[in-house]
C-alpha cells in the first residue's frame, strides 16, 4: 500500500493515526503542496480532485477523501473498531467527524485561503478573521454536540475512535493558525489525552519524514 499525503495535511494526519491505531504502515510518498506537487498530472491521474489524502491500494485501486479511506481500513482491518457497535452512536460519532471534515476544514484549506490572497486580494488581516470565524464556529459546535455526554477520555467513551482521529488535527490547525479555543474545555481536554496514545503522537506533523518548520 502507498500513502499520498502532506505532513501539514490534516486529512492525511486523520489518516496517519487510524492507520497507527489499527498496526498498519503504508509506504509513504509525499507530495509537497507548498510548491503545487499536487496539481501535477502525475498527482492528478491518482485523484482528479488534487487533494491529498490519496492511498494506492496493492491491488491497484485507490481510495481517496480521509473519512472514506478510514472507514475502509476499519472495514479491512483487524485491530481495534473505530466507529461504534451502536447504530445511533456511530451516527453522532459520524456527524461530529463530517462537521469537521465537511464544514469546517474545506474553509481553512489551502486553495481556499490562496483564493483569498490571491483572487480576492484580501490582506492577512482578513483571511485570519475568516479561519478565526470558521475555525471557532466549528469546534464550538463540537463542543456543543459533546457537551451532553459524559466526560470519558476520549470524544465517545474509553477508547479512540473516528470523533478524535478528527478532532486532533482540527486542533492542530486552530494552533497553526492562531485560532484561540482555549474556552473549549472538553475539545482541549479530548486534544491532550489523545497526545498521551502513541498512535496519535506518532501521527503528528513533526514526526513524520516530509515535516519541515
Ligand atoms: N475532504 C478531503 C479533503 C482533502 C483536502 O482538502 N486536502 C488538503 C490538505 S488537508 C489539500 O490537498 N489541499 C490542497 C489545496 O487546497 O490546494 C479529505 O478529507 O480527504
Amino acid at each position: 500500500m502507498k500513502f499520498h499525503g502532506y505532513f501539514r495535511s490534516s486529512s492525511a494526519y486523520r489518516c496517519r493515526i487510524a492507520f497507527n491505531l489499527k498496526g498498519v504502515t503504508p509506504d509513504f510518498v509525499p507530495v509537497h503542496l507548498p510548491s503545487d506537487a499536487h496539481t501535477g498530472a502525475d498527482f492528478a491521474a491518482l485523484n482528479p480532485q488534487k487533494l491529498v489524502p490519496a492511498l494506492e491500494l496493492d491491488g491497484g485501486a485507490v481510495l481517496t477523501q480521509s473519512l472514506a479511506i478510514i472507514e475502509w481500513l476499519d472495514e479491512t482491518m483487524p485491530g481495534p473498531a473505530l466507529l461504534p457497535q451502536d447504530a445511533v452512536a456511530r451516527a453522532q460519532v459520524r456527524a461530529l467527524a463530517q462537521l469537521i471534515a465537511c464544514e469546517v476544514h474545506p474553509l481553512q484549506n489551502l486553495r481556499v485561503l490562496k483564493y483569498l490572497r490571491e483572487e480576492m486580494a484580501q490582506p492577512e488581516e482578513a483571511v485570519s478573521a475568516w479561519l478565526n470565524r470558521w475555525l471557532t464556529d466549528g469546534l464550538e459546535a463540537c463542543e456543543g454536540l459533546l457537551a451532553g455526554r459524559s466526560a470519558t477520555p476520549y470524544a465517545f467513551g474509553e477508547e479512540p475512535g473516528l470523533a478524535d482521529i478528527c478532532i486532533v488535527p482540527q486542533v492542530f490547525s486552530a494552533q497553526r493558525f492562531g485560532v484561540d479555543i482555549s474556552h473549549l474545555t472538553r475539545i482541549n481536554a479530548i486534544y491532550e489525552h489523545c497526545q498521551l496514545n502513541s498512535a496519535f503522537a506518532k501521527a503528528a506533523p513533526a514526526q513524520q519524514p516530509d515535516f519541515a518548520a
